[in-house]
């Protein structure tokens, strides 16, 4: 039997916070071995909001280098660049004269996004699901691994979807969106009570992959717990603590009970050492293989040449189908 197909993709908006790579890049890496797996970089996505444009190609290479260091394996998985499948751009367009304004205005992101950047409402920002919900059709993916954050957007690829199949006949797989368990919400550590996140503004709060072991101990130790000193799972009550006892188990794979026992008598002191020690050792061949293919920039280039082509292939041949359904004179 044909292996089920995966999209996703991450946006090159900067570093990688141990959110991202527990949340998602991990958990990418073991899907590997039984999906056909499409592991994209939405630097196309990443224009919603504004950038320089050297710290955009950086940004993006960059994240090219940490899926590899982190275990995305070329050979399995297909990894490539957005803007280098024409593809997406140009599904995208046909999409958007298929999704109605009233659907892309209940987007929470649209909302919480265009509150944030109130002096820069643009309507790529509004347009934002059309160009994901290409990403994942024109793959015929059948599950999409992403955040909690992200199901809304999965859900309006469906909507879109079954609107042009519907007119058309069967042309897009009907997506389904993958809500991983593990970490889904790894939160900050200055404040555990939002996500930790590549764009927060709070000092010390997230925990990036090339943050030197160090700077990971200080974070950690800094991280903001409460007074009772007793390492117990309490999301509600304790949920400094209850963060960090995510990330041990989900690093060691100890559970809360275990956990609970293994530090029973010990401060908050310990704790916060152990769970550095785990983060750092866990980072530690990720942060070495990082390095060593930011130095070999032509193995990058090979590799995201040779992402974009085996893309290409099967992102074109759904846009070829589309364009002869809806009328275009192909060449
Ligand atoms: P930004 O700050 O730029 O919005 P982000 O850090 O919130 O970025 P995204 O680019 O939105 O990250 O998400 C990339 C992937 O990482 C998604 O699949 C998302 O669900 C996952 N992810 C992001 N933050 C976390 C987190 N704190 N815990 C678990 N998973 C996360
Ligand atoms: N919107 C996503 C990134 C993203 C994506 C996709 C995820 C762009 N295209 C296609 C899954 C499938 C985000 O911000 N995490």
């Amino acid at each position: 039997m044909d292996k089920k197909v995966i999209l996703s993709g991450i946006q090159s908006t900067g570093n990688l916070t141990l959110g991202n790579y527990l949340g998602a890049i991990n958990n990418w890496k073991k899907m590997q071995e039984d999906y056909n797996c499409y592991y994209m970089i939405a630097n196309l996505h990443t224009l919603t909001v504004r950038n320089d444009p050297e710290t955009l190609r950086s940004n993006t290479l960059n994240l090219l280098a940490l899926y590899l260091a982190a275990g995305i394996n070329p050979e399995k998985s297909s990894i490539f660049i957005q803007s280098q499948v024409p593809s997406h751009a140009e599904l995208s367009w046909v999409l958007n004269c298929y999704t109605y304004m009233g659907e892309l205005s209940r987007m929470t992101q649209f909302k919480d996004k265009s509150a944030k950047h109130a002096d820069n409402i643009n309507s790529g920002l509004f347009t934002y699901p059309v160009l994901m919900a290409a990403d994942i059709l024109l793959y015929q993916a059948d599950l999409v691994p992403v955040g909690e954050d992200q199901k809304q957007h999965v859900e309006i690829t469906r909507d879109i979807a079954e609107r042009f199949n519907k007119i058309y006949g069967e042309t897009f797989k009907i997506p389904e969106p993958y809500i991983l368990k593990t970490a889904a919400r790894v939160m900050g550590l200055q404040n555990p009570n939002a996500k930790m996140s590549k764009s927060s503004t709070l000092e010390n709060d997230s925990i990036f992959l090339t943050d030197e072991p160090e700077v990971i101990l200080k974070k950690f130790k800094k991280s903001v717990t409460d007074s009772e000193n007793i390492v117990r799972y309490d999301e509600e009550n304790k949920p400094g603590i209850s963060n960090l006892m995510e990330i041990y188990s989900a690093i060691t794979g100890s559970t809360k009970e275990d956990i609970e026992k293994e530090f029973a008598g010990k401060g908050y002191g310990e704790f916060k050492t152990a769970v550095a020690n785990c983060v750092i050792e866990e980072l530690k061949p990720l942060q070495e293989k990082y390095k060593e293919l930011k130095s070999n920039p032509d193995y990058l280039e090979k590799i995201y040449k040779e992402g974009a082509e085996k893309a290409y292939q099967v992102a074109h041949k759904t846009l070829e189908d589309v364009y002869k359904k809806i009328g275009m004179v192909w060449l």
